[in-house]
């Protein structure tokens, strides 16, 4: 007995040491680009993640909707008219495809990572809610307990800006009528704490100011646990 004590507590002391040495690392930071269709959110998403690469932090890029998974190419079925879906059912499987990545989502957080992502549960509102019937408070409820963001770079973009871009595409919800009432939606469900950036600038003075929010994020978020969304 006591000869198989040491091995034992030493077992032990290591076991803990990791557990310490985990919980003590700094986390990465949840990072969420909002907006309308066309206002230059995935632009900007790229580029921030290949400058953070450059710079060697650790980051990575997540879209939502992830159209690789099975859900994501029911929901790309949908957005591109190949498919007619219950309102209702589309909100959902929307909401389905952020929960399938969550765990990951989690895991890379902890281990460090820095996610930065097109899109997330606040789209998930404004657009099913500018769909007659819908009401905010219901658009919600299958997104609460997801990981909440520590930032949300909100991009806007005036109607004649945005029309000057270009038309939409032919996806579901590019239309114009249809986009006034997403950033309708967008200002109801928006906290204190969102950076409304107005897009109508350069590619490199919107990129210089969205990098210095998130640096500053990033810094700020490493020691802080990771919090839920709508609770
Ligand atoms: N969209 C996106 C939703 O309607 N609900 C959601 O939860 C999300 C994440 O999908 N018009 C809409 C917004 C866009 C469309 O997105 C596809 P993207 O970023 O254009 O691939
Ligand atoms: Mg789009």
């Amino acid at each position: 007995m006591t000869r198989l004590r040491w091995p034992f507590s030493r077992l032990i002391l290591r076991h803990s040491l990791r557990q310490m040495n985990t919980e003590m690392s700094k986390r990465g930071a949840l990072i969420v680009f909002e907006g309308c269709d066309r206002c230059g959110k995935t632009t900007q998403c790229k580029k921030l993640v290949e400058v953070l690469e450059n710079e060697k932090e650790d980051v990575q890029f997540l879209r939502f909707p992830d159209r690789t998974t099975v859900i994501g190419k029911m929901i790309n079925a949908y957005l591109n008219g190949s498919s007619e879906l219950d309102d209702h059912v589309i909100h959902l499987l929307f909401s389905a495809n952020r929960w399938e990545a969550a765990k990951n989502m989690k895991k890379l957080l902890q281990g460090g990572t820095t996610l930065i992502v097109d899109r997330y549960a606040y789209s998930g509102v404004a657009f099913t809610a500018a769909k007659a019937g819908f009401e905010v408070d219901w658009c919600k409820q299958p997104d609460v307990g997801l990981p909440k963001p520590d930032l949300v770079i909100y991009l806007t973009l005036n109607q004649q800006e945005a029309a000057r871009r270009g038309g939409f595409g032919t996806e579901r919800y590019e239309q114009a009528e249809f986009q006034k009432k997403v950033a309708e939606n967008f200002e109801t469900i928006r906290e204190k704490d969102w950076k409304v950036i107005d897009a109508d600038k350069s590619i490199e003075d919107l990129h210089a100011e969205i990098k210095s929010l998130v640096k500053k994020t990033m810094n700020d978020v490493h020691w802080e646990e990771i919090r839920t969304l709508w609770t």
